[in-house]
């Protein structure tokens, strides 16, 4: 039995469909600089929002009407539940899709109990991605919401946290493994603070790097090489979150000797969370060589906190693509949508409005950036910006062939810099809009 009946394959039909149960952008075999629109964005749905997303906030219960749940915590509802977000990802036409531990199976009364549950699911999954050949983008432990996390996993004050933690992520690396996931990823949702009178802030971090060590290690010994990512978000739910933005996140991975195995899951809500831009974020990483892979989501404008709702915005998706293809893509990461739909769109087939409106925003990003690129204009006045270091004195100095020295005596024969040129910030912005 369908639980989606009234939903067709979600195929393409070009930007004149007025279908809102179709494609106007993402056409998966579509491609664009050499790579199919497949290939570019290796698209996932996020099984915590997408599947166990209730609605609830702070002010009332759920809202979510999702008939294929029975309102149990039980395997076989867990089960059913994993069959129904398989149907869902097919129907749609996602590639990925990604997960935290307990948004599969529910926890027993003891660790081994709760991996006994997590192993009935995973069976499940594994059969259906031999079905449909859905693949695991990421999988991930969910180190935050049960209450013995409550001063933090990794960086916990209490040591048997830190084990209870190492134990859970063992058994959360297997399972990915065990269903062939091209990623792992940290997300520290409570490793950081929220006081610093109570908080040795050098012990804790040295403790998640410690736990992160670990984790590599006992991955390359059971076989998983699939690559490793630390997603940033500067706050929230800690008031200080250690992973608080790509350059810490960074500046932790290198001064622990970490940056062979991890590079970074960069979300756009973190980003705004933190003062920066999404394109900021990925610069940053990129230019790094961190760029690992993305959680699309968006903010909202006149919120300050984690929103999460899904990106339909072409300025925002142009800039992500022109930074991601800029530096190569995402392979293997890709583009997973962690992304709830808004308490009022509480029908099954919002999920799919929701999806699609995700994957064509950023399809028309993807063609959007590669026109800019392949028009070279907007890459010609930036190396025209810069034209002062590609020879005479500037070229000195990024060959290290210039000390204080011999510039003290350039500056004293030359007597003043040539005069600086406009930023022309207003005809960029203006010719970005050209294409949009
Ligand atoms: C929380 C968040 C997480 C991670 C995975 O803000 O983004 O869902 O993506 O733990
Ligand atoms: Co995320």
């Amino acid at each position: 039995m369908s639980a989606f009946p009234d939903v067709p394959q979600i195929v393409y039909e070009g930007p004149d469909s007025k279908n809102p149960l179709a494609f106007r952008w993402y056409n998966p075999d579509e491609v664009v600089e050499g790579q199919t629109m497949r290939d570019h964005f290796r698209f996932s749905v996020a099984y915590w929002h997408t599947f166990r997303g209730t609605g609830a906030d702070p002010f009332g219960p759920g809202t979510m009407v999702r008939p294929w749940e029975d309102g149990s915590d039980s395997v076989d509802n867990a089960i059913r539940r994993a069959r129904v977000a398989f149907e869902f990802m097919e129907k749609l036409g996602a590639p990925f899709y990604a997960f935290h531990d307990r948004d599969l199976a529910p926890e027993g009364k003891s660790l081994a109990d709760t991996n006994k549950n997590l192993d009935a699911v995973v069976r499940v999954l594994k059969e259906e991605q031999q079905r449909t050949g859905i693949q695991l983008l990421w999988g991930t432990a969910n180190l935050f919401a049960n209450p013995r996390y409550v001063h933090g996993a990794s960086t916990s004050c209490n040591a048997d946290a830190f084990a209870y933690a190492a134990a859970q992520v063992k058994k959360c690396l297997e399972v990915t493994l065990e269903l062939g996931g091209s990623n792992y990823v940290f997300w520290g949702g409570r490793e950081g603070y929220q006081n610093l009178y109570n908080t040795d802030m050098r012990r804790e971090l040295d403790h998640m790097a410690r736990f992160m060590h670990l984790a590599v290690d006992y991955a390359r010994s059971i076989g998983f090489h699939g690559q490793f990512l630390i997603e940033p978000k500067p706050k929230e739910p800690t008031k200080h979150q250690y992973d608080f933005d790509a350059a810490a996140c960074i500046n932790f991975l290198r001064a622990y000797d970490l940056l062979d195995a991890f590079k970074l899951n960069l979300e756009t809500n973190h980003a705004t969370l933190a003062g920066h831009t999404m394109m900021h974020e990925l610069e940053y990483a990129g230019m790094q060589g961190a760029l690992g892979s993305i959680d699309a989501n968006t903010g909202d404008l006149l919120l300050g906190w984690d929103t999460d709702q899904f990106p339909t915005d072409y300025y925002l998706t142009t800039q992500c693509m022109l930074s991601i293809l800029k530096f190569g893509g995402l392979a293997p990461g890709g583009v997973n949508f962690d992304a709830k739909v808004r308490r009022e769109s509480f029908e099954p087939v919002d999920l799919f409005h929701a999806h699609i409106g995700g994957m064509d925003a950023f399809a028309r990003g993807l063609k959007i950036a590669a026109a800019i690129r392949a028009d070279g204009e907007l890459q010609s006045l930036l190396t025209k910006r810069y034209a002062s270091w590609d020879e005479g004195i500037g070229a000195d100095i990024e060959a290290g062939k210039a000390d204080f020295q011999t510039l003290e005596r350039y500056m004293l024969a030359k007597g003043e810099i040539t005069p600086n040129a406009s930023g022309r910030q207003e005809m960029l912005e203006n010719l970005i809009n050209r294409y949009l």
